[in-house]
């Protein structure tokens, strides 16, 4: 299937530079947005700079756009209100401008961080209390509210992926069970997109690594098979010093982000 035009929000970040080729065979026109310039490169592409936590802004970006891969926000932990423009105001003008211009199917990428506080020793599937681990994950939490309220009201189907780590490689002895590799997270775009009847579906965006955390066996109607997995570089990061026993990167999925901030007023 092949859409008419795909909107990738994000489009000049880490994981966007990635996406808008790998995703370019499934759309005729692929509009690749951020709040940084983003230059088209050849046919089929299209460039439109655009601050999410703009609402006139965002609707003038999804107008003619027939499905959303929606990355584009603050990726990290931050104070609360960068996280409040860029994501929770970001992730609702999205889903307004959905409405109102007919949009039907968005992809939105939430984050681990919205069950960062499970102990790496717990196994979650997807319909798990979340813990969000910080305001990151916070935004994250309210983006997959936000999503399952324009389903229910509005039949507006989304594919919310708790990414895991999505490098080109796992970084650390924690990513070795929250890898994603890019193929798998294109494929996994990929089945978000075209999946018929996916209501609001939450899947965790991993490889299939040795040792995970996460049940995707509530997702399994996405057809999702991850082909890479991490184990193929565990000689690399075991090469690192171990982690401290009492080090939030041994002892929360979410890591590190557990322990960052406040960040004062
Ligand atoms: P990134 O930080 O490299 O890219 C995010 C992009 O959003 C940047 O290009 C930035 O300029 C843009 N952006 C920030 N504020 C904006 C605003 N107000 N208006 C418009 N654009 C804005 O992050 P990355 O790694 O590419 O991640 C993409 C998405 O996937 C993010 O939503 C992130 O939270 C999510 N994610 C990524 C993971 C990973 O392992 N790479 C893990 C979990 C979630
Ligand atoms: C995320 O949500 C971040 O966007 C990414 O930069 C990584 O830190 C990732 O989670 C992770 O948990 O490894």
């Amino acid at each position: 299937p092949r859409l008419a035009r795909l909107l990738l929000t994000g489009a000049a970040g880490g994981l966007g530079k990635v996406l808008r080729q790998t995703l370019k065979p499934f759309t005729e026109v692929i509009r690749l947005s951020d709040i940084v310039a983003v230059t088209p490169d050849g046919p089929g592409e299209e460039a439109v700079a655009c601050d999410l936590s703009d609402k006139q802004a965002v609707h003038a970006l999804v107008e003619g756009c027939d499905a959303i891969v929606h990355l584009g926000g603050v990726s990290v932990e931050r104070p609360f209100e960068e996280i409040l423009e860029a994501n929770i105001k970001g992730v609702f003008h999205v889903y307004e401008a959905a409405r109102r211009h007919g949009v039907k199917r968005v992809v939105f990428a939430s984050s681990n961080h919205v069950i960062g506080f499970y102990k790496q020793d717990e196994h979650i599937d997807a319909s798990a209390a979340r813990r969000p681990d910080g305001y990151y994950g916070l935004s994250k939490s309210f983006g997959e509210d936000v999503a399952q309220f324009y389903f229910d009201r509005h039949g507006i189907e989304t594919v919310s992926i708790r990414i895991g780590s999505s490098f080109p490689e796992p970084l650390n002895r924690r990513m070795m069970s929250t890898w994603l590799s890019y193929r798998d997270l294109t494929t996994l775009i990929e089945k978000s997109l075209f999946t018929p009847d996916v209501k609001h579906t939450v899947v965790y965006g991993m490889s299939a690594n040795r040792d995970v955390w996460w049940d995707n066996a509530a997702a399994a109607h996405l057809g999702f098979v991850p082909q890479d997995g991490s184990e193929v570089f565990r000689d690399k990061v075991e090469t690192q010093p171990p982690v401290a026993p009492n080090d939030p990167n041994a002892i929360y999925q979410g890591g590190a982000f557990t322990a960052q901030g406040p960040f004062g007023d």
